[in-house]
């Protein structure tokens, strides 16, 4: 047990602790050395308060405390291994309105999905993510679902759905569709019951209430911008949204929601869908609905983060949720703001919980966040991944991504002139193709994309951008457009590029956003081009299926892991060995000596010197 006697010494033995600790000293930007200092560590949490008053009070000391009890006695699960399709899965993430147009509206859908299936299976990948599809009026692409049951128009109808399921699972390939569970639109027929009655039996299905004095029942912030609550005079009464106002948080605690839950889920699986990513799972149980501590709440953006981010009933959900809802399918859980040891305790076999997480330490460097205009440093990448497909990997499958559909692209975070576009997008394919670990892979990575050059707010298109423009606008923020320009979502949600031609022949209608630079990088021209990324991700994809058991399951043994600027390690398994070599840096560095005689298999420079050049990457075969 945690208590005010407690010692950071003892918080770092508690593994919700250490996470917390951890996550708090990298969005700090403090350096982790510091954790190390017995001065540190000695110190009684009961004294904290007082030394650091402002950033941590009393009441959120307190709150915290019966946070790191909460899995008091549970033991941590044990190391184990095992097959499944999904840990040797390369899987493809789709954000359908931008990825092919069918019927030439200008929005992608579920017919040019189908159009491009060919391409997908060539390229090598066994599954495919589709970011939300269903019903929606689109307040959040589609994260705003209004009908579970149902496709959303745009985007095609059922039929289009089930014939691209067959047309997957004829290819051996499968289908995981993204869950968005933790809200529902405000036009979802439950809400629309639930304002208008709220006796009913929809009444109770979201979180609903009262105050006396006109404001908001708690302080909490929405992750996009405003209050977490919103005024509905029909009921008299708040109702709490984490996302934007039209995305209504759902009340997990009452269980007939729950029952609705896991029929949906039956619905989907009934339909042969193979697996699922739940958007925001963690999100699910809010522990009180007490005020959220400001301080911390400026850290990191939203108040209120600290009462649901693992709330007290999250596990005995998610266990009810797999016996019940998710059976046997895969599920994957996007958890925003959990730690390594928090994602053990809610993925590890033994706990019947989830499969894997997505866990996001890696996307941003120590003390930055996706809004600060920086150049980002792959040593912390390496340092991520050394954790992630390390001891982590011995207990749980962890996620491999870089680029998904709510971050700008990764090449332009590294390397923000493009000096290196082919090199690092080549480098970024050998970590995350000999990674122990599932590989996630964002539509448009294969080829490079990049960041597009927004030239104002009316380019942009998401919610979040928009809100969190207006606000920053009305409080007279010069930076406002620099800081939305170096963090909006839209960077990677501009439409696939397949020729170099008008619309990057997404679609022959005017696109619902704008194209970025299809003379750059384009399926069209990466096809006939031997040393493109677009062939260096299908001959690593290839390279990865061919072995399995050294480059999935075999074993993970970093070299030289403290050389700055050097990611190197060894994937050993059946009869296979296989070097990595990285260069992280845009200056030459020294690699460190191999006794091996190794051949090089594949690499993104064309010939070996002695030295290492710009984010050189190759993999050698022992
Ligand atoms: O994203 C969760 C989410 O909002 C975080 O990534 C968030 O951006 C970060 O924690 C704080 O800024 C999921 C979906 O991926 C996203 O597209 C949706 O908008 C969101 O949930 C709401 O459903
Ligand atoms: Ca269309």
């Amino acid at each position: 047990m945690i208590t005010r006697d407690s010692r950071i010494s003892d918080l770092l033995k508690n593994p919700i602790g250490c996470d917390v600790l951890s996550r708090l000293v990298q969005y700090a930007g403090v350096d982790i050395g510091m954790i190390g200092n017995p001065l540190i560590r000695s110190v009684k949490l009961k004294a904290l308060p007082k030394l650091a008053g402002k950033v941590l009070d009393d009441r959120l000391l307190d709150s915290m405390i019966c946070l790191f009890n909460q899995d008091d006695g549970v033991p941590m699960p044990e190391p184990s291994d095992g097959h499944a399709w999904w840990k040797e899965a390369v899987v493809y993430q789709i954000y359908p309105r931008s990825f092919k147009d069918g019927n030439g509206d200008g929005v992608g859908d579920i017919p040019g999905i189908l159009e491009k299936i060919d391409y997908l299976h060539a390229l090598g990948v066994d599954a495919l993510w589709l970011c939300p599809v269903y019903d929606s009026p689109n307040d959040d692409n589609g994260y705003d679902i209004r009908d579970y049951e149902k496709i959303m128009s745009e985007f095609g109808t059922m039929e289009d759905m089930e014939n691209l399921i067959a047309a997957l699972h004829e290819r051996g390939m499968r289908l995981i569709m993204d869950m968005v569970l933790n809200h529902t639109s405000d036009e979802h027929r439950w809400f629309q019951a639930s304002l208008h009655d709220p006796d009913g039996p929809y009444g109770d299905y979201y979180i609903w209430r009262k105050t006396s004095d006109g404001n908001p029942p708690n302080n909490w912030r929405s992750f996009f911008s405003g209050s977490a609550w919103t005024y509905y005079p029909e009921r008299d009464a708040w109702a709490m949204h984490l996302f934007s106002s039209k995305q209504m948080d759902l009340n997990w605690e009452n269980p007939a929601v729950r029952e609705e839950i896991y029929n949906i889920m039956r619905f989907w699986r009934e339909k042969g869908v193979d697996g699922f990513r739940l958007d925001v799972i963690n999100l699910i149980s809010k522990t009180t609905l007490d005020d959220g501590n400001e301080t911390l709440g400026a850290v990191l953006g939203f108040t209120g983060f600290e009462h649901y981010f693992y709330g007290k009933d999250l596990h005995a959900r998610l266990r009810d949720f797999r016996t019940y809802g998710l059976k046997d399918a895969f599920a994957v859980g996007e958890m925003s703001g959990t730690g390594p040891e928090m994602n053990k305790l809610l993925t590890a076999p033994s706990r019947g919980e989830l499969d894997m997480a997505f866990c996001f330490d890696h996307l941003d460097c120590p003390g930055k966040n996706r809004f600060d205009d920086y150049r980002y440093d792959l040593n912390h990448l390496k340092k991520c991944f050394l954790e992630y497909e390390g001891s982590y990997a011995d207990v749980t499958w962890p996620s491999i991504f870089t680029e998904n559909h709510d971050n700008p692209r990764m090449v332009s975070k590294i390397d923000p002139e493009l000096r290196f576009r082919t090199e690092i997008s080549k480098l970024l394919a050998v970590a995350m193709l000999t990674a122990r670990g599932t590989p996630f892979l964002y539509q448009g990575q294969e080829l490079g994309m990049a960041n597009v050059p927004f030239a104002d707010v009316s380019e942009l298109r998401d919610v979040e951008s928009l809100n969190r423009f207006r606000e920053l606008s009305e409080r007279g923020d010069a930076d406002a457009w620099p800081h939305i320009l170096a963090g909006t979502r839209d960077h990677a949600r501009t439409p696939m590029q397949w020729e170099n031609a008008e619309n990057g022949g997404f679609s022959g209608a005017q696109p619902w956003i704008r194209t970025g630079d299809p003379a750059a990088c384009s399926v069209q021209a990466e096809e006939n081009e031997p040393e493109s990324p677009l062939n260096f991700f299908r001959s690593m994809i290839a390279l990865r299926k061919a072995y399995r058991d050294a480059l999935v399951y075999g074993t993970f043994e970093p070299v030289a892991p403290k050389k700055k600027d050097l990611f190197c390690y060894y994937r050993r398994g059946g009869n296979a060995t296989f070097y990595v070599e990285m260069n992280l840096s845009d200056h030459e560095v020294e690699p460190p000596e191999l006794p091996e005689t190794m051949t090089r298999v594949l690499s993104n420079y064309p010939d070996a010197t002695t030295v290492l050049r710009p984010y050189e990457a190759s993999v050698y075969r022992i």
